[in-house]
């Protein structure tokens, strides 16, 4: 069975100044589905090599897939029910999967205004893709589709979503596949290097009112730090990488983990060959400190944080648990 993952052409200008970025969504996906048998697995990467709806077109007919995966957040969405639209139109026969936070949420919406998306996979996609993609490939495919948890779909002119799906218990069970991606293509402009998006810990233990991100990864999980450094070596050889963001909401709350992190790229001596950021919390970089040097010698270089509001009465509103004057 073939499957083509496309990533949507959608630019925000902001933090893409800072360079051109790997959908690391496809490399998690593709690895899960290559170690449960899928190895016919193609990925166009709309938004980096911005194509036009007429080159997506011709690449969905040069591909020919079975099935057709692509990804959303909220600013992308139109971009996204664009390329299932021309999906529809081009190559009818294709299953057409939507998936990311976007969808995740918003499926009901997304499901009315754009009715040509057959299935939008709810949350965390490496075990949920795999149902999917076996109920697809065994013709199980939409009698089944009702058995399959954390998805989406429109039955007849109603909205069915089945139940959640657990989140990933084993994390350590993933190997992305980052070979799907085309390496030279992905650029960090400060460091003129190219630019990976590993995987460090998922989720967030805060809720603050705005962010969809607790939510989303719901259990906070982290990695095995040795396992993360194994990827990040392979990454540096196999990739030629020399910058990565940890793809995590908060990979510094636990501390023990992160100090293992630091210092296993440090016995590596990977950071002659390899600079890192993070995003994480005010209250974490205030707890630690003292380990800023620590981080530094293991090299990290940039650490993005949500300060969010200048007056404590908003934070507070936000649930943000945080000081004005720790920002
Ligand atoms: C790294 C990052 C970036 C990078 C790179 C983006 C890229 N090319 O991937 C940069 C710095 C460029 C960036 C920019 C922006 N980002 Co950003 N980014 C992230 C971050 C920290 C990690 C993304 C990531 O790789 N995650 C890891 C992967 C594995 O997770 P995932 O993509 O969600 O995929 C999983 C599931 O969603 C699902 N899935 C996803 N797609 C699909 C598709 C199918 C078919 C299936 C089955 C499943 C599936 O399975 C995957 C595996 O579990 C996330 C926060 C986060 N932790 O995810 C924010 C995040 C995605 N960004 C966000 C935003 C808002 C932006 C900007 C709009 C900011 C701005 N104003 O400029 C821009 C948009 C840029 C663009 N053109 O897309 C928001 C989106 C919120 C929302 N509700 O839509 C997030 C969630 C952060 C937040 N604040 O909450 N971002
Ligand atoms: S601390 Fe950050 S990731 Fe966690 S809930 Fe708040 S805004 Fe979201």
């Amino acid at each position: 069975m073939r499957i083509l993952f496309v990533h949507p052409n959608y630019h925000s200008g902001g933090a893409e100044i800072a360079g051109s970025w790997p959908p690391a969504w496809v490399a998690y996906l593709s690895g899960s589905l290559k170690r449960a048998g899928f190895d016919d697995i193609h990925f166009v990467d709309a938004m980096t090599n911005d194509l036009s709806d007429e080159e997506i077109a011709s690449e969905i007919r040069r591909i020919s897939p079975d099935v057709i995966g692509v990804t959303s957040i909220t600013p992308s969405i139109y971009a996204a029910e664009r390329i299932l639209e021309i999906a529809r139109d081009e190559h009818p026969h294709a299953v057409r999967v939507l998936g990311g936070v976007h969808a995740t949420f918003m499926y009901k919406q997304v499901l009315s205004e754009a009715p040509w998306v057959d299935v939008i996979v709810r949350g965390e996609g490496e075990e949920i893709v795999i149902e999917l993609m076996r109920a697809i490939d065994e013709e199980r495919w939409p009698e089944d589709r009702r058995k399959i948890k954390g998805i989406a779909f429109k039955d007849d002119n109603q909205i069915v979503a089945t139940h959640a799906a657990a989140t990933v218990k084993d994390l350590d069970a993933i190997e992305p596949d980052w070979d799907i991606l085309e390496w030279n293509k992905y650029t960090y402009v400060p460091l003129g290097t190219r630019v990976a998006i590993p995987n460090f810990a998922r989720g967030c233990p805060f809720t603050c009112s705005f962010c969809s991100q607790w939510k989303f990864w719901r259990d906070y999980r982290v990695r095995d730090p040795k396992k993360v450094v194994d990827e990040i070596e392979k990454l540096v050889v196999e990739h030629n990488v020399g910058f990565f963001i940890l793809a995590d909401e908060e990979p510094t709350i636990n501390r023990k983990k992160f100090i293992e992190f630091c210092n296993e790229l440090i016995a590596r001596e990977l950071p002659d060959k390899i600079k890192w950021g993070i995003n994480t919390r005010v209250t974490d970089i205030m707890r630690d400190k003292d380990l800023l040097p620590l981080y530094r010698e293991a090299g990290l270089v940039h650490v993005s944080l949500g300060t969010e509001a200048a007056a404590q009465l908003k934070l507070d509103q936000f649930n943000k648990e945080t000081k004005v004057n720790d920002n």
